[in-house]
């Protein structure tokens, strides 16, 4: 390292403003949760657009009250103010959607990234596959007497990707980091960027044509042909293989000669088991 240069620099708020007028990007430096400060603006009557990103978030927020544990500069965390005005049978596509655009962002970048269903971002690296980033989509209601209830409900896409974490950082050992998987520094700013565009993106053409999505998603996913233990909200595990994605987003999972449609769950790859 040379004097004087800091290994983990602030985002580039120059870089950020260039997504205008799409995506309008507000940087704090420490919150505990960026999906928080997002749904009480999405709250507020926020329109459509709106990124709350940090240099430290202190309280992440995974599913089910579960943790995303992060050391300041070293992830990108973000959270989308979005307004799809389509059906609430469509939302369950919005973290496939995301995961999509942030898998692109990364191969764009030289990563060997995929889709995990539903809400993970993989990274093959010589010692399997690794979690590098976790999607948390929350719906957000407009409160009773709202004035901006002609906005109608918000969904807050909150994506965590580990860029500059050391092997010692990272929290668990699923997880990985672009630099510890890539063996090099990595640009906070350009990964942000780049994921950002993407989902503008893929966002823009969900809407229009919501089948495209389902294509690419099977492309990118390396869930579909495995097999996989899926750990369901009750507490039922199922086993058996992952056969493809259905058109309402739900792992279809083939097992004791039949087939089951899964919404939610968590999912165990059988080579990372
Ligand atoms: C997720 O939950 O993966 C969703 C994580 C979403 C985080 C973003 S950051 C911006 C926005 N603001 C928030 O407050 N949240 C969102 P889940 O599938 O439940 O996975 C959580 C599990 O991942 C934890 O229980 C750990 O096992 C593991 N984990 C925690 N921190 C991690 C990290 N930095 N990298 C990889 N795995 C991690």
């Amino acid at each position: 390292m040379t004097k004087g240069t800091d290994p983990r620099p602030p985002l580039d708020p120059a870089a950020l403003a260039g997504l205008a007028p799409r995506w309008r990007v507000e940087v704090v430096d420490e919150t505990p949760s960026t999906n928080a400060v997002a749904a009480q603006r999405a709250r507020e009557g926020e329109p459509e657009g709106l990124v709350v990103t940090t240099e430290h978030q202190t309280a992440g927020r995974g599913r089910l009250d579960r943790v995303w544990e992060t050391p300041a500069r070293s992830a990108v965390a973000l959270s989308v103010v979005l307004r799809p005005d389509v059906p609430g049978a469509r939302w369950p596509w919005l973290p496939l959607l995301t995961g999509v655009a942030v898998t692109e962002a990364l191969r764009g970048l030289g990563y060997d990234a995929g889709v995990k269903w539903p809400n993970d971002v993989l990274i093959a690296t010589g010692d399997g596959e690794r979690k590098v980033c976790g999607i948390l989509v929350e719906r957000i209601e407009v409160a009773a007497g709202s004035t901006t209830g002609d906005r109608g409900p918000a969904a807050v896409v909150g994506v965590g990707l580990n860029t500059s974490m050391s092997a010692e950082e990272l929290p668990v050992a699923t997880a990985t980091s672009l630099a510890v998987a890539g063996g090099a520094p990595v640009d906070r700013t350009e990964v942000l960027v780049a994921v950002l565009e993407r989902l503008g993106e893929r966002y823009r053409e969900w809407l229009a044509d919501p089948a495209a999505l389902g294509t690419t998603y099977a492309a990118l996913s390396v869930t579909v042909g495995r097999a996989v233990r899926v750990e369901l909200p009750g507490g039922n595990v199922l086993a058996g293989t992952a056969t493809r994605i259905d058109a309402d987003g739900r792992l279809v999972v083939a097992h004791d000669g039949t087939e089951t449609a899964v919404g939610a769950g968590d999912v165990v790859h059988a080579r990372l088991a």
